[in-house]
């Protein structure tokens, strides 16, 4: 087996999953999709934590790419993990939506586990590799590896939106994180507005001298830019196509009892995503008469996330409880307008359930990007489904022509629900052919691409 390598991917966690004891399962999802071919073609590898606490594995190779276990104890999975990288910077960049927890004893750990990430990586880059870093939990280890290894060509990439100077500075560890990611050759993030909120942080916070896009610091120019994650709009548009997904379409909208109207809402559970605000307005729409529950069913389906998270168990709570407020008040033997599922699906199923929806409500208060959003849009082939899409997301900088709502209003979520709902099918198609056309042209590959030519460029 190699022990070095030209391309390096670095991550919280390794593209698998494990089924059983001994065996392993690609995850699913658009970063292993994207990335895979390039690891394939450059002989790269991939370092990440299993997801086990405590775990110690040797290197191996599964479905073409080579994995490097990066271990993390269970004391660490709670402070770097869930503590720092979840409880505090995860809702400080997203709008500070929950309050973040400020613990030097999670900053400690944080400092720790990025340490050995990058030294694990300074162990296998062949000279001048290429390493491309991904997102929240590991914005140290760009300058602890540069440190280690000034041959190597380093990217960064934030999946998470970059919060407003204003916001970041609340932060007791800011001017370590900044300069971590300064480590980096080029720093994206999914949005303009998160590369110039950078910008203008390394200005004001570290006095640093920046031109455009790129940043003087050290003797070196860090360049800074927006790569919009995506899709891969080829396997979805597929995937929805088949006649089974499709049988599969017609069969969920008849379990729902054939409504005139089927909303949907898919998301990991998570505070950010404003699942809790969209079901106040369907709700208040079944109070006011608007619609009926014969018109219109509401499914939610929320993907289980962080359980070890406090602020996630609350939520939990929440929804569950203004979901049984919804059902019991407008619910009949047998149907009920919100259809809430804490599952997991796979991606037949995710398609089926994208196919058999009149309308996708994605109202997050902030998102980075939101892949599901791009997903809907990738199946509807038939032109049909309206797309109702929170302008705090990052997908709306492309997706104009979706039903755009402020997710904090809920009276004019009510109307955007409404005017989905009550589209002509003429109009529906003219939206629905130019948000599947930018979809298709920027599609995953094109996102790895762009990332990756910059980069290389440096
Ligand atoms: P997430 O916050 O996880 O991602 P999103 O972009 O919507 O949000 O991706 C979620 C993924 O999980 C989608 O591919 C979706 O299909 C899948 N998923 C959700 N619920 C599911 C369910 N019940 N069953 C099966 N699959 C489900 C973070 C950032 C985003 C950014 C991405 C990628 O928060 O803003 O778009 O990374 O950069």
């Amino acid at each position: 087996m190699r022990s070095t390598s030209s391309f390096l991917v670095v991550a919280n966690r390794l593209p698998v999953d494990r089924v059983g004891d001994r065996e392993w399962r690609r995850s699913p999802g658009g970063l292993v999709t994207a990335i895979a071919p390039v690891m394939q073609r450059r002989d790269g590898a991939w370092l990440g934590w299993t997801g086990a606490a405590g775990e110690e594995l040797k290197p191996f190779d599964h479905d073409g790419m080579h994995l490097i276990p990066v271990p993390l104890s269970a004391r660490e999975v709670e402070l770097y993990y869930e503590g720092f990288s979840n409880a505090t910077l995860w809702p400080l960049y997203h709008d500070v939506v929950a309050p973040p927890v400020y613990s030097r004893v999670f900053w400690d750990a944080y400092r720790a586990v990025n340490e050995r990430f990058a030294r694990a990586a300074a162990d296998v880059a062949d000279p001048g590799a290429v390493v491309w870093i991904q997102d929240y939990h590991l914005q140290l280890v760009p300058m602890i590896l540069r440190r280690l290894r000034p041959d190597l060509k380093i990217g960064f990439f934030l999946h998470i939106p970059f919060p407003p100077i204003e916001l970041f500075c609340q932060l007791p560890w800011r001017s370590e994180i900044v300069e971590g990611l300064l480590g980096a050759d080029l720093v994206g993030f999914q949005r303009p507005g998160g590369a110039s909120n950078f910008l203008r942080l390394c200005r004001r916070l570290l006095g640093l001298h920046t031109h455009r896009n790129e940043i003087y610091v050290d003797g070196r120019t860090v360049r800074v830019d927006a790569f919009p994650i995506s899709v891969d709009f080829a396997e979805f548009d597929q995937l929805a196509r088949d006649p089974r997904v499709q049988d599969r379409a017609k069969e969920i909208r008849a379990e729902l009892g054939d409504p005139e109207h089927v909303l949907l809402g898919v998301d990991r559970l998570d505070y950010t995503k404003g699942i809790g605000q969209r079901l106040k307005a369907f709700g208040e729409l079944l109070d006011e008469g608007v619609i009926t529950p014969d018109e219109a069913v509401f499914v939610q389906v929320a993907t289980p996330t962080r359980e070890g998270v406090p602020a996630y168990a609350r939520l939990r709570n929440e929804i569950e409880l203004r979901v049984g407020r919804i059902n019991g008040e407008h619910g009949m033997l047998g149907r009920q307008p919100i259809s809430y599922l804490h599952q997991s699906y796979d991606r037949e199923e995710l398609a089926a359930l994208y196919c058999a929806a009149d309308v996708l409500v994605v109202t997050p208060l902030r998102d980075g990007m939101n892949l599901v959003a791009k997903e809907y849009v990738s199946c509807r082939f038939d032109l049909r489904g309206a797309l109702v899409l929170s302008e705090f997301a990052g997908a709306a900088d492309e997706l104009r022509q979706a039903f755009l709502v402020n997710p904090y209003d809920i009276e004019g979520m009510k109307r955007a629900m409404l005017a989905a709902m009550r589209a002509t099918p003429h109009e529906l198609a003219r939206r629905m052919r130019s948000l599947r056309r930018r979809v298709a042209t920027h599609n995953v590959d094109k996102w790895a691409n762009d990332f990756l030519s910059a980069l290389e460029e440096r």
